[in-house]
């Protein structure tokens, strides 16, 4: 099934990084329009105006936020700016998709979900690991009974690009980056990717943090930094079942890779992000690799996300473009299942914040398993 382009909505990017650059591509191949780029350095925003092909760069993100000709603003910036950032998107009147973290506090993002909630607006954090079709297969198959009751879901996300501990980065910064680092930025990737599957929520965790190197040199210097460059989470979720979760970025040869594994007792349903396109479904008596195409998938959901027939694998620019075209497709009025919103953003920092307050008192700690937004009355109290 080939995907149909997005609504041509006009977008502005703030940040002009990786993932500045990741959001771009993903606009131009849903069919929407950059029309503008913004960072706090002119000189950025214009050389990447340039790269995007994007109509032009604006002086300053606040300038971009004032435009009145763009439909969404896409927040690209060090962790610590994505809360005042969002929080004037919306006060502008327009939809804003903000990478995650959304903020670096419980409070912020709660905050942020509640004026969201209030602007009436699409306010969209892209946990993009939704969007390939051999997690959307895995989804729809568990949801139907295919596993039977689950209960062990377990995994980790590894990566290496922190494995020089002479490697700088903003994300190293506490100040920019936020108290948590490698849980903060992708356990809680994994954490949205499991609840989101399987339809349980974690209930608490027994968390513990560590870090490979003593000493890291942070961009403004040589700080001492003590931000996580791993963690290991044992979890329990609210249908009584058990997970385990590893994180690190300091996992030579390991660039991406996200996997799960959730077992029931029927069948157990197993993914690599680094080889999306296999879906691993093991059973007592036959396993078998579902190779992820267009006519190979059973479940709608899944095929509507599949571009192309199997052997020609889609990645992560293209699960990301399926996100950004229905991030886009919801701002223009049409009904979206499964865009991770604000309300998945403040999941996500509620689940650091327990795993830090686990780490540092070796004790369990609960997670509300219900994510409540205080009304605009109850916040002007
Ligand atoms: C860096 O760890 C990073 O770019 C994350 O910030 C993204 O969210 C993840 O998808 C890939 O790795």
């Amino acid at each position: 099934m080939i995907a149909q382009p997005g609504p041509r909505l006009r977008a502005g990017i703030i940040g002009t990084g990786f993932m500045g650059t990741v959001h771009a591509n993903a606009i131009r191949m849903s069919g929407g329009t950059i029309a503008a780029v913004a960072s706090r350095s002119p000189e950025a925003a214009q050389a990447a105006a340039t790269r995007f092909g994007a109509e032009e760069a604006s002086n300053s993100p606040e300038a971009l936020i004032a435009r009145d000709d763009i439909d969404v603003v896409h927040i690209c910036t060090p962790n610590s700016t994505h809360a005042d950032f969002a929080a004037q998107v919306i006060a502008s009147g327009k939809s804003v998709i903000c990478e995650k973290p959304l903020a670096t506090t419980v409070e912020d993002a709660v905050e942020l979900a509640a004026l969201s909630e209030e602007s009436g607006r699409v306010a969209a954090v892209p946990f993009v690991y939704r969007f390939y079709p051999a997690v959307r297969e895995a989804r729809a198959r568990i949801r139907s009974g295919e596993a039977g009751p689950l209960w062990l879901l377990h995994g980790s996300y590894l990566q290496d690009w922190l494995a020089d501990p002479a490697t700088t980065n903003w994300r190293i910064d506490p100040l920019l980056g936020g108290s948590s680092r490698a849980f903060g930025d992708i356990g809680v990737h994994w954490c949205d990717l499991t609840e989101f599957v399987t339809g349980h929520r974690i209930t608490r965790v027994m968390a513990k943090t560590a870090r490979a190197f003593g000493e890291r040199t942070a961009r403004r210097g040589s700080t001492r930094v003590d931000t996580e460059d791993g963690a290991a989470v044992v979890f329990e979720t609210d249908r009584g079942a058990l997970g385990s979760l590893v994180v690190s970025q300091v996992s030579p040869g390991r660039k991406n890779r996200l996997s799960f594994s959730f077992d029931g007792t029927n069948a157990s349903f197993r993914f690599d992000q680094e080889h999306p396109e296999t879906l691993w479904i093991g059973e007592v008596d036959s396993t078998r690799a579902i190779t992820v195409g267009s006519e190979s998938l059973s479940a709608d959901e899944a095929r509507r996300y599949a571009l192309v027939p199997s052997g020609h694998p889609q990645g992560y620019q293209d699960a990301f473009t399926a996100f950004v075209t229905d991030a886009h497709r919801a701002i223009a009025g049409d009904s979206v299942e499964g865009l991770p919103t604000f309300l998945d953003g403040v999941r996500a920092a509620q689940l650091t914040d327990a795993v830090l307050r686990s780490a540092a008192a070796d004790e369990w700690v609960s997670v509300p398993e219900l994510i409540t937004v205080p009304t605009a009355r109850e916040r002007q109290r």
